[in-house]
């Protein structure tokens, strides 16, 4: 019999301590909430609804995925481009395991994702693989991509509209952060006790928080 190769999880990434899971789920659910009973969010409904006099229960809306963490190499058990030369980096073997510490800058709320920005450090920005930024982006939005900083995607995905792919939130990611790097700059709609809220258009809204959230969390591979 051939020696079997060892198999290849289905994501790498930083998993949030289950202290840090509860809080962080504690106040983004508070910040959805927040958001709901805005009136500048009231006015932008219907791109949430497809109808101006539905109302939302965010809370609801968004379906959480546990367990929380910011994926950095999707393998998906081998099947994805480059998974194997990114498993076999002596940083990602010598890593699995450590500790480290999100900081979370900001939150992101579309109509199909909820998620929080992560900003990385250089150490951890050794174990975001080559190119990752750009995974499923849609040609047109390429060119703004790329004029981003390596790591832009790095997100925790807190939650997605039913139907919705986790997958997703990097991306509305990326897309809001193009917005705000362009010409159009983002209007700010409120200044709230977390910090400072941004419409963007289609539903987009960011809140860049007045004070980044330091979260324990652990480099681990993970199979279902
Ligand atoms: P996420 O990182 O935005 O949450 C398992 O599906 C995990 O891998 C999820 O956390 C998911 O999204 C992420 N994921 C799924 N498909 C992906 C892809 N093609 N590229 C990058 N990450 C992906």
């Amino acid at each position: 019999a051939q020696p079997k190769e060892p198999a290849l999880p289905l994501f790498y990434g930083w998993f949030l301590s289950s202290e840090v899971e509860e809080k962080i789920k504690c106040s983004t659910m508070e910040f959805l909430k927040t958001l709901d009973t805005l009136e500048a969010f009231k006015k932008h409904i219907s791109e949430f609804t497809g109808d101006a006099d539905k109302e939302v229960d965010l809370e609801q809306y968004f379906l959480t995925k546990a367990p929380l963490h910011c994926t950095t190499e999707f393998c998906d058990y081998g099947k994805a481009e480059g998974a194997k030369e990114y498993a076999e980096q002596q940083v990602v073997k010598d890593s699995c395991g450590t500790a480290t510490e999100l900081s979370v800058v900001g939150l992101i709320v579309t109509p199909r994702t909820f998620g929080a920005r992560v900003s990385l450090t250089p150490e951890q920005l050794s174990l975001w693989p080559t190119g990752a930024d750009k995974v499923g982006i849609p040609p047109a939005d390429l060119p703004g991509v790329e004029a981003l900083p390596v790591g832009s995607r790095a997100h925790v995905t807190l939650g997605c509209a039913a139907g919705v792919e986790a997958v997703q939130t990097g991306i509305d990611l990326l897309e809001i952060l193009i917005l705000q790097q362009g010409e159009e700059k983002a209007v700010t709609v409120e200044e709230l006790e977390l910090g400072t809220l941004s419409y963007m258009g289609q539903g987009r809204w960011y809140l860049a928080l007045r004070e980044p959230v330091t979260c324990d969390a652990t480099f681990l591979s993970f199979s279902e």
